[in-house]
This record gives C-alpha cells, structure tokens and sequence, in this order.
C-alpha cells in the first residue's frame, strides 16, 4: 500500500515530522491542524495520497467512507456528540485548498455559521 506522498502530509504520515495525532488506522491518520480555527480542529488523512476528493475514483469509494467514520469517531472522542460539529473538506482554489492531500477538517467546540465565507 502506498504511504505518504508529496505533501507535508506525506511527511506526516511518514512521521518525518511531528503532529498531534490523536487516531490512526490502517488506512486513515486524524491530527491536530497546526492552525485551528475552533476549540477542537483535526485533520483526516488518508494514508494513500489522493489529492482532493475531486482526485478520487471507484477504487477509492470505500476508503472515502472509512475517513467519514474516522471523522465520526474523532468527534466523539473529542466530546463533540452532544453540541455538534463540522466536517468540511476543501477543493482547489476557490475551496481553499492549500494542501493537496485529501483531508477532512472535524471543527467543533463552538457555533458554526452558515453560509461559511
Ligand atoms: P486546507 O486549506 O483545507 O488545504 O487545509 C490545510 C490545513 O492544514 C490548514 O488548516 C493548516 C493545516 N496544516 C498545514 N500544514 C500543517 C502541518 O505541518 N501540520 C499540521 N498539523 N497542520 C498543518
């Protein structure tokens, strides 16, 4: 299985830099964002780089539903279940995508807004 990629999260997942992780699978790495934007804001990764959801195919459709579980599962560690959370994922440049390996954002810890800027 491919591990890693060409992005810092590649290098994340490799472990050759550090991160907050606080979920890893098989398949799916969760990790503190280094900027947060909310109380509680971790990234999902897919071990496999797949740059966006955008980059995904068929082979991938059961690998997108474990990140969604993941991203279920982080938010009730992190105590999210009762208030609620986002999960967001960001393509290319009018998503603001600034790291293309596919990532899920769990934000919580306080109101969300609609529609986001
Ligand atoms: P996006 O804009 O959706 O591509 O989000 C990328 C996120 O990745 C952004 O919220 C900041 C975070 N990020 C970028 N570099 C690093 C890093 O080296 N470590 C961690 N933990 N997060 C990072």
């Amino acid at each position: 299985m491919a591990h890693g990629g060409d992005t810092i999260f590649g290098r994340i997942i490799r472990k050759e830099i550090p991160a907050q992780i606080v979920y890893e699978t098989e398949d799916v790495l969760a990790f503190r964002d280094i900027s947060p934007v909310a109380p509680v804001h971790v990234l999902i990764i897919p071990k496999k780089p797949v740059a966006s959801v955008a980059h995904a195919t068929e082979e991938d459709a059961q690998l997108l539903g474990k990140l969604m579980l993941a991203a279920a599962e982080v938010a009730r560690r992190e105590g999210l279940l009762e208030n609620g959370y986002r999960v967001v994922t960001n393509i290319g440049s009018d998503g603001g995508q600034t790291v293309f390996h596919l990532h899920l954002h769990v934000i919580g810890g306080r109101q969300m807004e609609w529609p986001p800027g």
